[in-house]
């Protein structure tokens, strides 16, 4: 009889992956953490129950996490990143050359040491990368503590329960308010909207108060089930969204990166949203 992960985020609906091989599992200082071989998706990786990062479909998100804000600010100079323990994000923003310092601030020690070892693809070197800094810690602390501002800030949190909670309220986003440059970009992982649509109205509310421009886009990741995955945009600039395809194409095109995923097009129309989730912001 072969072994079932199931992942427990919904209620009433769940998406099940066959075990071939679990590769560690246990309870950190701060989650249960588990990392198992599928059938499926490659090597999987859950936080309490829920699912994080898959080794087949990690690069649409983090693709879009990364470039869209990068491509769309064109010369990002200092980043930081708030979770994405597994380095997936990291390798993305790493490989922009204009670049020069990324900060990541990860809670957990054990996911970045667990994830370097049993999904070494997702990192692929970056936190050997010396315009990496890693700081352990919670993310809210450092960005209403932090003395200096970022052109580019990414939260590649987990779903608004248990640790990632903090990195979805006012005063999270008011410490990111008061680290991000003039013309800075904000870009989050805001869950599944057909799913968690309250998220993404709350979000909205919390964010709109604080920045020029609040904003969603949106890419559908298999593994998060029911639908697309949104990303909250908040920016205090009103037109770093407004790059046309000429721009972006441009800037993509030099910058030599290869992308399966992203590109300039797709970027566009990400923030084109269905009618039901327009009518709620
Ligand atoms: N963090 C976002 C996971 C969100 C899962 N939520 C969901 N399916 N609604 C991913 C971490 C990858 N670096």
């Amino acid at each position: 009889m072969s072994e079932w992960f199931d992942e427990t985020l919904h209620d009433a609906y769940h998406q099940g992956f066959q075990v071939s091989e679990v590769l560690f599992e246990s309870k950190t200082e701060h989650q249960h953490l588990i990392i198992f071989e599928s059938g499926s998706f490659g090597r999987v990786m859950a936080l309490d129950g829920i699912i994080q990062t898959t080794e087949r479909d990690e690069f649409i998100y983090h693709e879009m996490l990364a470039h869209t804000p990068l491509f769309a600010h064109g010369n990002a100079k200092n980043v930081l990143i708030i979770g994405g323990g597994d380095g997936g994000l990291l390798r993305e923003v790493l490989k922009h050359s204009e670049v020069e310092h990324v900060v990541q601030v990860e809670i957990d020690q054990a996911v970045i040491d667990m994830c370097v070892k049993y999904l070494p693809n997702h990192s692929a070197g970056a936190y050997d990368n010396p315009r990496a800094k890693i700081v352990i810690g919670d993310g809210i602390d450092f960005v209403t503590q932090c003395d200096r501002q970022f052109d580019v800030i990414l939260s590649d949190s987990t779903d608004p329960i248990g640790p990632g909670e903090v990195l979805f309220t006012s005063p999270f986003y008011q410490g990111i308010q008061r680290c991000l440059k003039p013309g800075g970009i904000f870009a989050a992982q805001n869950g599944v909207a057909f799913m968690q649509p309250d998220e993404v109205s709350t979000t909205h509310q919390r964010l709109s108060p604080l920045f020029a421009d609040t904003a969603f886009y949106a890419a559908a990741v298999p593994t998060y089930i029911g639908g697309v995955m949104t990303f909250a945009w908040a920016s205090n600039s009103g037109t770093a969204r407004e790059q046309d395809l000429a721009t972006l194409t441009s800037r993509f095109v030099d910058s030599g990166i290869k992308t399966r995923y992203y590109n300039p097009a797709l970027h566009i129309g990400a923030f084109a949203l269905p009618q039901y989730l327009v009518e709620i912001l």
